[in-house]
């Protein structure tokens, strides 16, 4: 195993109580090279937990996704921060952030993102490095994405239309244009024509001119100059950092379920937001990431078309919407809402190998009588399924096998130990673990910092 050289343990002050040491236990107990991945459809409460762990960790590193996330954060007097690109590590003033490889990047989103932090007194100098191979993510590319999505019509994906699948587009096609480009910006006009050429060729909505290739080129020359002092072989920050024995949290985006392999597609994300997006987002082996902790929320939302088994629809969704305050970080969308999908969570769990959950939200299912969870599914024949299909059209023909548990009607976002959680609810939580086989190290009660029982 890997040594840690800067475990931080300001809680040694303190007076060991038993959640004191539970806390020691799930945070300095995780490995050198940790990650906090998303088991449903996003928004599961990732960002939290970083900022949280981020106290302890070196580095925090974002590998995939881009300016679609929403990961909402507060400090400890309570603010809250909405953050994008900017990982969730920039908080806690010792942490170094890095945008990775896999990341797509859209400079005018992370400048802005950079003053709205330093505007409300977080230090961002020194502090963010952005990988030189990471993809820029331009306008036209958000464009294009609201051109795709109205001529897809009834069979849109609802994506945030943030420009994430055209960016990975031009990655994959191979003419994109990376961050380390942007030192060499007299071929620069050149390579942006070939992408707006392109893009106005495919959509007849699409147009530019040579003035806005023009202004666009002006645009990049000044950021360039901007970006350059955060500009960083990232790939060998990582490695000398891991070599050095520091510790690494890295930040999932998106989840396991929109992952582009492995989730609904084409209902899906353009990225890898699951364990593999680790490695090719970042330039780190797999023999160096140890724990992998995968956030589940104590229902599911999803936000945007697709696939959702346990959804539901009517006014008992309304009212988990509203208890949970779904609403998208990034674009302020309703989230679709239903009961937690234990055969999704096994499915995630496979795929990830997680070595513990960290279950959120569970202050939010407090008023309710009894809970579901959807166990099982059968084919419209009977036939029992025995793991998430890939075929869209099993999936949306198949019936959901639940369970019903009682509900604890009491107010538990004041509970910091697990023992003093009520027994329905530790039943919820225990019903879970032994469902997945993995065990629940982390349960969210609310979203403050300090609203985590370590379990
Ligand atoms: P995209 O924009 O191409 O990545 O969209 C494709 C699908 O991925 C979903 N997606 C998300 N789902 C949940 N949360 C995300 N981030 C924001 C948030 C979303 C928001 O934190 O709330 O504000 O609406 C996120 N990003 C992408 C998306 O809904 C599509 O289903
Ligand atoms: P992420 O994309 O996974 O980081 O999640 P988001 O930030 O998009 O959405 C999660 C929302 O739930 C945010 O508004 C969080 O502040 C909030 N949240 C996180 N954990 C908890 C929790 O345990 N209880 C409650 N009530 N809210 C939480
Ligand atoms: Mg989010």
């Amino acid at each position: 195993t890997l040594e840690c050289s800067s475990v931080k343990s300001s809680a040694s002050s303190v007076a060991v109580t038993k959640s004191t040491r539970d806390s020691l236990t799930r945070i300095n107990g995780l490995s050198q090279v940790s990650g906090v991945l998303g088991c449903q459809w996003g928004d599961e409460g990732k960002g939290k937990l970083v900022d949280i762990l981020a106290q302890h960790f070196d580095v925090v590193a974002r590998c995939q996704g881009g300016a679609n996330a929403g990961h909402t954060i507060y400090n400890s007097e309570g603010k809250k921060f909405a953050l994008h690109l900017v990982p969730s590590g920039i908080l806690n003033e010792e942490t170094l952030c890095v945008i990775g490889n896999g990341v797509v990047v859209h400079l005018p989103g992370l400048f802005s993102e950079i003053d709205s932090l330093e505007s409300n007194g977080v230090s961002c100098k020194g502090r963010i490095l952005v990988s030189d191979r990471a993809h820029l993510l331009f306008d036209f590319h958000q464009a294009v994405d609201g051109l795709r999505e109205s001529e897809l019509a009834k069979s849109f994906i609802g994506t945030t239309k943030r420009g994430i699948g055209p960016a990975y587009s031009s990655k994959v096609i191979r003419n994109g244009i990376r961050v380390g480009d942007l030192r060499h910006m007299d071929t620069f006009p050149q390579k942006l024509e070939v992408l707006l050429m392109d893009a106005a060729s495919r959509f007849k909505d699409f147009n530019y001119g040579p003035e806005m290739l023009k202004e666009e080129v002006e645009k990049y020359k000044r950021f360039a100059e901007r970006l350059e002092p955060f500009i960083a072989d990232t790939v060998l920050v990582m490695n000398e950092t891991i070599s050095q024995k520091k510790k690494v949290l890295v930040e999932g985006g998106q989840a396991t379920m929109l992952d582009i392999d492995f989730g609904t597609y084409p209902f899906v994300t353009s990225s890898s937001p699951s364990a593999g997006g680790i490695c090719t987002g970042l330039g780190i082996a797999p023999r160096v990431v140890g724990d992998l902790i995968g956030v589940v929320k104590a229902y599911t939302t999803r936000v945007g078309s697709g696939p959702f088994p346990t959804e539901i629809l009517g006014q008992g969704g309304d009212l988990l919407r509203f208890a949970g305050q779904e609403f998208g970080t990034t674009t302020g969308r309703p989230r679709r809402c239903g009961w937690l999908d234990v055969v999704a969570l096994k499915y995630s769990c496979d795929i990830n190998g997680f070595s513990a959950l960290n279950l959120t939200k569970l202050d939010v299912l407090s008023d309710l009588p009894e809970i579901q969870l959807g166990v099982a599914y059968k084919d419209v024949d009977g036939t029992p399924i025995k793991s998430f299909p890939g075929d869209l059209h099993v999936l949306e023909r198949l019936k959901v096998e639940y369970e019903v548990l009682p509900g604890w009607k009491t107010d538990i976002s004041s509970v910091r130990n697990y023992s003093d959680l009520p027994l329905a609810a530790r039943r919820y939580v225990e019903r879970i673990e032994e469902l997945t086989g993995v065990l629940v190290h982390y349960i969210g009660v609310g979203p403050g910092r300090d609203a985590l029982i370590y379990k």
